[in-house]
């Protein structure tokens, strides 16, 4: 009934709804006799995409215009998860919509429920390259992200009998309304092939296969600001000359399109499977492509910005471009720059090196060593042989620099070689080696994490480059983690601090600190997190069936699963907590805090212990609770699917949350400082950024135990050396799920990797003995204080108090002007 309109609306809800209309009409991708929730969902994202199309050409004219440096952040990862909610209130628009769609019968929550998360990552450096976009606009930034448009998002969990099960994740099994389709923004990108010596002694890569890198773009709106910036997602094609019409004719179907097939592959999923040599030549090309469709582009926009910089003016490049390499999946970034600006372009080495390096940084996100990548040059030199021979001119010049400036380095060489030969048979490429000897600088993502790099990992570079290493602690944004995710907190927040600056200037949260003993504001933050809670139950009951009890204390552990993280030690800690109860007489349980234990995470396919951790949650989650002596005091629910959308709806209803990582191990960490935004007291140990989180909220507000960073290679030694002796509580646990007390699965390898050295055993490297008493010590302190309403209530302020320091603007504001030396350009 309401009047179509095309053009976009303004913020009236009349004309808004009319362009809602339009859109049901004229972008039509259902029948026109249905408009169910779906069909709203997608009508009104399509209207809310005129007004960021708006902002972002506008933004796009302007920094042509205005040429300012610019930086690209190169990510294998974005989790962007869902984005109307965030694109209306960024936008300001979200009252005026909740109207407009009311007049189609439909809340604005209801239709938020319709839309597909976006999970084009795997966890928090996936969730921190979105965080970082969303600051990037609202501080004004010229910078865009590049990322990849996998066609399967990370898998999405179904929890069975027998325990994880992965489904592909298919979010764009409609369609998504965010992203714009490129035709225009299209580049060529080779894979195999050989290096030809051109007669004047330049060298050119040819043959191989070439595919198209086709640009799509998500407009990135800032919040309370003009400026919408974009993440540009490439996908692969080949083209119609790729096809092969007469093998298709002939009945060859397959083989007339191989090359698309294969193009096809490139985006299909994030992180294929890399135990075949297919598997890990995919991953390659994948890096690959992404690295050298983004640098083409950039390359295209410089010269596109001013008509003189077609013919040269190469050494203005690294005024105008910053590349950030979000780990070391963009490597190839490296080599790729340099082949585009000598192959390409006709520079000498010297120049294109000199670019090469003033433009590119890299931020590290691990110190594992597992996860530091190593590519094999075999593989290297067959996909990409030209960029094989420029990273071997590389490591040669980086050694010859070495013995020639640093001489007294010489003998620490082979820790920092960029090419390791050492195994004849499976020579490699140290990409974080790579990473650190073509960057001008490099930073870690919280302060633990980057002292142990200048101390540890790259101890050996910062001899010779004393300046190239920073610190720059990670960051969330408070729109998504709290302004939107939290309204009935958000509320109050605005109310006591009398202004809604702090969604933007997230220090003021500091303000609250004085009303931390006002029992007015004790009754309606307590009220907020019990409806929080509320909502968060009713989530749980929808994905598990299990019921459970809003007034007891939740305590919540959400990330991916990795022994490192230790749910081990969590679910030990359940099951000790479980055997205590049983042993409980009547009376003694009634002085007990109840308690909800909720566990989430994805498993990693091929990781079989993290499956087996995800197993056991649920097994023992079944048992305690169906026992009626025990299910008034206790509940285990492990939360199926965990993504962003569930992390919205978990992280406002917290009250306590686990951060318990083996110190050293947790680089940084992020879901801990969005739960910490939340009101939500930490359990943790000395890692990541609990450190500067534990600084900031105050000691007395966190619940800390556990090794230190500097103390775990002595423990691990003792550990190997017999030394250890396990706290009878430890054995106890153990001892009850051997028993069977949770059922028959095997859990003998999960338990045995806390043992000795022997069977499946691996001494127990992630510490998860020696913290286990420190741990329950902890959480028996953290039961006395939930009981004290008014101390409880009080942590829980000053937490949210303590935040500000983790609003990612902050950490932008910091990569923005110590890294890559860029500046705020609004729209007028
Ligand atoms: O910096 C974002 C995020 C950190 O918060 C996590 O502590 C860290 O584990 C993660 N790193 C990675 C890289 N690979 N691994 N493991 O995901 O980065």
């Amino acid at each position: 009934k309401v009047k179509p309109a095309a053009s976009p609306a303004a913020d009236k809800p009349a004309d808004i709804a009319g362009n809602i209309s339009y859109h049901a009409q004229y972008s039509p991708h259902f029948s026109p006799l249905a408009f169910g929730p779906e069909e709203a969902f997608y009508a009104t994202a399509e209207s809310v995409r005129d007004h960021l199309i708006e902002r972002w050409n506008d933004t796009y004219v302007h920094f042509h215009k205005t040429d300012p440096k610019q930086t690209y952040y190169l990510s294998m990862e974005y989790l962007q998860g869902r984005a109307l909610t965030n694109a209306v209130g960024n936008l300001g628009i979200t009252g005026a919509y909740a109207e407009a769609v009311k007049k189609f019968g439909y809340e604005l929550e209801a239709l938020v429920g319709q839309e597909k998360d976006a999970a084009l990552g795997n966890g928090g450096l996936g969730r921190l390259a979105s965080c970082f976009l969303d600051s990037m606009a609202t501080l004004n930034l010229p910078a865009w992200g590049y990322g990849l448009r996998y066609r399967y998002g990370l898998f999405k969990q179904r929890i069975t009998k027998e325990g994880q099960e992965e489904i592909a994740e298919d979010w764009l099994d409609k369609f998504s309304p965010w992203e714009i389709p490129r035709h225009d923004v299209v580049f060529p990108v080779r894979f195999f092939g050989h290096v030809e010596i051109l007669p004047d002694g330049s060298r050119k890569w040819v043959g191989g296969e070439v595919l198209k890198a086709l640009a799509y773009d998500v407009p990135i709106p800032g919040y309370k600001t003009k400026n919408a910036i974009s993440l540009r997602l490439w996908e692969a094609k080949a083209t119609a000359e790729d096809f092969n019409l007469f093998q298709f004719n002939d009945g060859q179907y397959e083989s007339s399109a191989q090359l698309h097939a294969r193009a096809e592959q490139i985006c299909a999923v994030l992180y294929p499977g890399d135990a075949t040599e297919e598997g890990k030549l995919l991953r390659l090309k994948q890096q690959f492509f992404l690295c050298s469709a983004s640098l083409q582009d950039m390359i295209a926009r410089f010269k596109e910005r001013k008509a003189d910089r077609v013919s040269g003016k190469w050494s203005e490049f690294p005024s105008k471009v910053a590349v950030q390499l979000n780990d070391t999946h963009p490597t190839l970034a490296i080599p790729e720059l340099m082949r585009l600006l000598m192959d390409e372009e006709g520079l000498g080495w010297d120049e294109a090196w000199d670019i090469t390096y003033r433009t590119v940084s890299y931020t590290n996100h691990t110190v594992l060593p597992e996860a530091l990548e190593k590519w094999s040059q075999i593989v290297m030199r067959k996909l990409l042989p030209r960029h094989m021979e420029i990273i071997e001119e590389i490591d040669k010049r980086f050694r010859e620099m070495v013995v020639s400036k640093h001489k007294e380095m010489e003998g620490k060489i082979d820790s920092m070689k960029v090419l390791d030969g050492s195994n004849p048979q499976k020579p490699v490429v140290c990409m974080a080696n790579l990473c650190v000897v073509s960057s001008h600088t490099v930073n870690g993502v919280a302060e633990l994490h980057s002292n142990i790099l200048k101390q540890e990992l790259f101890a050996d570079y910062v001899s010779i480059w004393p300046n190239k290493f920073q610190n720059k602690t990670n960051g969330i944004t408070p729109r998504r983690w709290l302004k939107f995710c939290n309204p009935e907190l958000s509320e109050i927040i605005t109310k006591w601090l009398k202004t809604d600056q702090w969604t933007s200037d997230l220090d003021l949260l500091t303000g609250l600190r004085k009303f931390a003993d006002d029992e007015k504001l004790h009754a309606e933050w307590a009220a907020a997190k019990l409806a929080c809670k509320k909502r968060l139950a009713k989530h749980v009951l929808d994905a598990t069936g299990v019921t459970i009890d809003p007034t007891s204390l939740f305590d919540i552990q959400i990330k991916r699963i990795h022994e490192y993280k230790r749910q081990l030690l969590n679910i030990l800690g359940v099951v000790y907590r479980y055997k205590k109860l049983k042993e409980m007489s009547a009376e003694e349980k009634q002085k007990v805090t109840p308690r909800t234990v909720m566990v989430g995470g994805k498993a990693f396919a091929t990781y079989t212990n993290a499956k087996r951790i995800v197993k056991l949650v649920n097994d023992v989650g079944a048992v305690v609770n169906n026992d009626p002596e025990v299910n008034k005091y206790l509940k285990v629910a492990f939360i199926p699917n965990y993504n962003v959308s569930v992390a919205e709806v978990l992280i406002p209803g917290s009250e306590l949350s686990q951060h318990i990582s083996t110190a050293g191990m947790e680089a940084s960490g992020t879901s801990n400082m969005k739960f910490s935004l939340n009101g939500c007291v930490i359990i943790g140990t000395l890692d990541g950024a609990n450190v500067e989180i534990r600084e900031e909220v105050g000691e007395d507000n966190f619940f800390l135990f556990g090794a230190k960073a500097d103390q775990v290679a002595g423990l691990r030694k003792d550990r190997e050396n017999g030394l250890f002796k396990p706290d009878p509580r430890f054995e106890e646990a153990k001892q009850l799920i051997r028993s069977g007390a949770f059922g028959s699965y095997n859990y003998e390898p999960l338990l045995d990797s806390l043992e000795g050295n022997s069977g499946f055993g691996r001494g127990d490297y992630f510490l998860v003995g020696y913290d286990f008493p420190g741990y329950i010590d902890a959480q028996d302190r953290v039961d006395a204080a939930y009981k004290d309403k008014k101390k409880w209530i009080k942590m829980s302020i000053l937490n949210t108090a303590g935040s500000g320091k983790f609003s990612s603007d902050r950490t932008i504001a910091q990569y923005a002007k110590e890294i890559w030396d860029i500046k705020a350009s609004p729209v007028a």
